[in-house]
């Protein structure tokens, strides 16, 4: 599916990709270089969308460009969702915005007039236009114009939200499978919750929480990518113990804390996907535990294949 961003010069159109796609936090997306003409990349994201982004660049040199004859085809067709950022702490750049959007939707209606369209008011933690000035200026009963913040934390949900509106029947039904899968383990190891997670942006594929914890909150649109990279953090002195002679592999696949009354385990499903879990101390058996993970890791394996 691709999906077509546009905006002005530092609106953050390559934060908002890299925060979304590739599950990087506020700290890594802070210093991006300007992005020379357009660049495309292609994720899969929650593990359930193949999404192939095309980054615009917002300089001048390059936005002129897309709409010559040389390059508005290649551009604008087959474009099934349309992201527009505007950078809400700047008054002085939302006319032009404002134009180059009004010339992005007459391309769109030519090349893809079924394309969904989306305006983001970006940097809102900084705003200094507010969301109904916005709204006025880029909405319509087809446009939806929603607020984000990366600082802030909103980004991800109202991005992940939106693409979740377009993710097909297929891929719904993918992701019910492997909750029934989960709903299963969480019943046989009396596990608090269970995730199953893309690795690459850190999202959820699906998930099962147990009727015991009472109204969480959704973790849904969180990335939880900082809890999966233990499991290749030691790798150096796995290596050294391996080559010492003390372990026979090398690659870990099963990571555990201790957190007070509660058990957090991450396992290595694949390259693609890992599968994070809440126990219950009094629960905790180990070898039931491994059992069923790898029972739990052919299923999902292949609900997802
Ligand atoms: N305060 C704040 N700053 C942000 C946010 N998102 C991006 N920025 C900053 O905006 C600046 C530009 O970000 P980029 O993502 O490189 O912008 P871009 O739209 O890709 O720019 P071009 O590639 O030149 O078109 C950077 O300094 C970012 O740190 C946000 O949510 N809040
Ligand atoms: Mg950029």
């Amino acid at each position: 599916m691709k999906i077509l961003i546009m905006g002005l010069r530092a609106a953050g159109k390559t934060s908002l990709v890299k925060h979304v796609f590739e599950g990087k936090e506020w700290d890594d997306v802070k210093n991006l270089e300007p992005t020379e003409f357009v660049s495309t990349k292609t994720y899969k994201y929650r593990g359930l969308l193949e999404v192939t982004t095309f980054d615009a660049g917002g300089q001048k040199q390059f936005i002129y460009k897309y709409f010559t004859d040389q390059w508005s085809g290649k551009i604008f067709s087959n474009v099934k969702a349309f992201f527009f950022v505007v950078d809400s702490s700047n008054k002085e750049t939302l006319d032009e915005a404002k134009q180059e959007y009004r010339k992005a939707l007459e391309y769109l209606k030519k090349y893809s007039p079924n394309a969904k369209i989306f305006v983001l008011a970006s940097k809102y933690d900084v705003k200094k236009i507010s969301i109904e000035e916005i709204r006025k200026k880029f909405g319509n009963s087809n446009v939806l114009v929603e607020p984000i913040s990366i600082p802030e934390g909103t980004a991800r949900p109202v991005v992940c939200k939106l693409l979740d509106s377009v993710l097909s029947k297929e891929a719904i039904k993918t992701a019910e499978k492997i909750h029934k899968i989960l709903a299963k383990f969480n019943k046989k190891q009396k596990a608090l919750a269970s995730f199953v997670l893309n690795k690459a942006d850190g999202l959820e594929i699906a998930s099962a929480i147990s009727k015991e914890l009472i109204n969480p909150k959704k973790l849904k649109y969180v990335s939880a990518k900082s809890l999966i990279e233990p499991i290749n953090m030691a790798k150096k002195m796995f290596e050294k113990l391996r080559k010492s002679g003390y372990i026979t592999f090398d690659t870990a696949d099963l990571a555990i804390w201790h957190i007070a009354k509660e058990y957090v385990a991450v396992y290595n499903v694949s390259d693609e996907i890992a599968m994070f879990l809440i126990l219950k101390e009094r629960n905790f058996k180990l070898g039931s535990l491994l059992s069923s993970l790898q029972e739990v890791k052919e299923k999902i394996l292949e609900a997802m294949s």
